[in-house]
């Protein structure tokens, strides 16, 4: 059944594999439109690579969102071929109207449309695949140009897959078969190993402290305990992991199990990369920080191979992004979050504060700073609304909270919007709601947990 399921995904990119190859070999300038997270500046690197190894020309461009003057102002534009990358499945019914030839390789919940005859729409949802968890952005453009003899793109996918947390717990699905391509063109290794920040570019301490996936409590986003943590070990914690001693490095390794299994765990790395991008996870965040902070152009020349100065620029915003998630670690650590009944709050008015509110929050209850046994709102304050990021833990799902449901229902009370997963949601309400936001949030919440059966 899966793979009859994985076989019809695969026809279809074989379909939209033909429709590429056949606009380049007319020597039409391709039109891409992809997203601006790590996954989709993934897709964007995956079919602009592509295009420019057969010899066509492309056109991209980076965009938060696919609202309907983006779509209105393409629709006008002189292309042949567009291609959607990571976003365009919730757009078909204006996609339909386009003269131009589409092909959408995303992984969202599609509309609930017909597709019209001018597009190709690849989407793991259309053939019972999970694209929540078994295929990103990335991989799905990477399914679109396969075809054309690219395993050695292949890593890319996983680099999107990684900025979308569909790796952390290893590969499954189309990523697995995604993970054999590139394993077999040769650009990724897999190894058994300590999944810390930088190993080989960064002070170990650095590198401890700067884990986020998976967090390390006492260590994550906390300078100086991870130094106190190597000094109690008799480490010395200015040196990079990679240069420890094999002994001292499974003294670490060893003590780290111990704060957290999930640590050692299956790494991947691209061993002819720069050892900046050598890591898969680190290749995913530089392009994560290039997203955050609106440096588009500087994300896809990177994930088109330029090195140098791009590679240094993208290394010093995700540098100045790190030193942000410190900040926002120290400030929770410091301040706590308010506690109502069944919730808890974190509220800021600072800028750095708010661009990290949401990892704050998520890293806060992991890492056991937050009482794990209330879900967090974090509240951040953009002059007149305010921005809810809502996270909670597995074991408050079993018990019967559902944050996006919550989140949905409290803030459209106040003409705000809001909603997501059970597990993690977003919201956004008027500022002068936000008392009384919180009180329906904590009524909403202490209902779920009464009425779990
Ligand atoms: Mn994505």
């Amino acid at each position: 059944m899966t793979q009859h399921k994985q076989h019809s995904l695969l026809n279809r990119s074989a379909e939209a594999c033909n429709m590429l190859k056949k606009h380049i070999d007319e020597g039409h300038v391709i039109r891409v439109i992809s997203h601006n997270d790590a996954d989709g500046l993934s897709a964007a690197g995956v079919i602009t690579n592509a295009i420019k190894e057969e010899g066509g020309q492309f056109h991209v461009t980076i965009v938060s969102r696919l609202q309907m003057d983006v779509i209105n102002d393409l629709k006008k534009e002189n292309y042949e071929l567009f291609v959607f990358c990571d976003m365009g499945s919730a757009c078909l019914k204006p996609l339909n109207s386009f003269k131009a030839d589409i092909i959408i390789a995303d992984h969202h919940q599609p509309a609930d449309v017909e597709t019209g005859d001018n597009i190709v729409h690849v989407n793991p949802h259309l053939f019972g695949v999970d694209g929540s968890r078994e295929l990103s952005g990335a991989g799905s453009t990477y399914l679109c140009i396969r075809d054309l003899d690219k395993k050695h793109l292949a890593y890319l996918a996983l680099v999107g897959a990684f900025g979308d947390m569909q790796g952390e717990d290893g590969f499954m699905g189309m990523n697995k078969l995604i993970l054999q391509d590139a394993i077999e063109s040769g650009t990724v290794e897999i190894h058994e190993g300590l999944k810390i920040a930088s190993k080989s570019t960064e002070a170990v301490y650095k590198s401890l402290a700067y884990t986020f996936k998976p967090a390390l409590p006492g260590l994550t986003g906390d300078l100086e305990g991870s130094q106190q943590f190597l000094e109690q070990l008799g480490l010395s914690y200015g040196i990079k992991f990679t240069d420890l001693s094999g002994e001292e490095q499974d003294l670490l390794k060893d003590a780290l199990i111990q704060i957290n299994p999930k640590i050692l765990s299956e790494v991947y790395t691209a061993p002819k990369e720069i050892s900046y991008l050598q890591d898969l996870e680190d290749f995913s965040d530089i392009l994560d920080a290039c997203g955050k902070n609106k440096k588009y152009g500087l994300g896809l020349s990177l994930a088109l191979g330029e090195r140098g100065e791009a590679l240094d620029t993208a290394l010093k915003l995700r540098n100045n992004y790190r030193s942000q998630l410190i900040k926002g670690m120290e400030w929770v650590k410091k301040e706590g979050a308010v506690q109502l009944n069944t919730i808890q709050y974190l509220y800021s008015e600072d800028q750095i504060i708010k661009k990290v509110m949401g990892t704050i929050a998520s890293v806060g209850l992991t890492v056991g700073l937050l009482d794990e046994n209330k879900p967090v709102l974090g509240l951040s304050r953009l002059h007149k609304d305010i921005k809810v990021s809502g996270r909670t833990l597995r074991p408050m799902i079993e018990r019967g909270v559902n944050l996006g449901k919550a989140l949905n229902e409290c803030s459209s009370n106040f003409g705000g919007q809001g909603g997501g997963h059970d597990i993690a949601a977003g919201a956004m309400i008027p500022y002068e709601a936000k008392d009384e936001f919180l009180h329906l949030v904590d009524q909403a919440i202490a209902y779920q947990l009464e009425n779990n059966s």
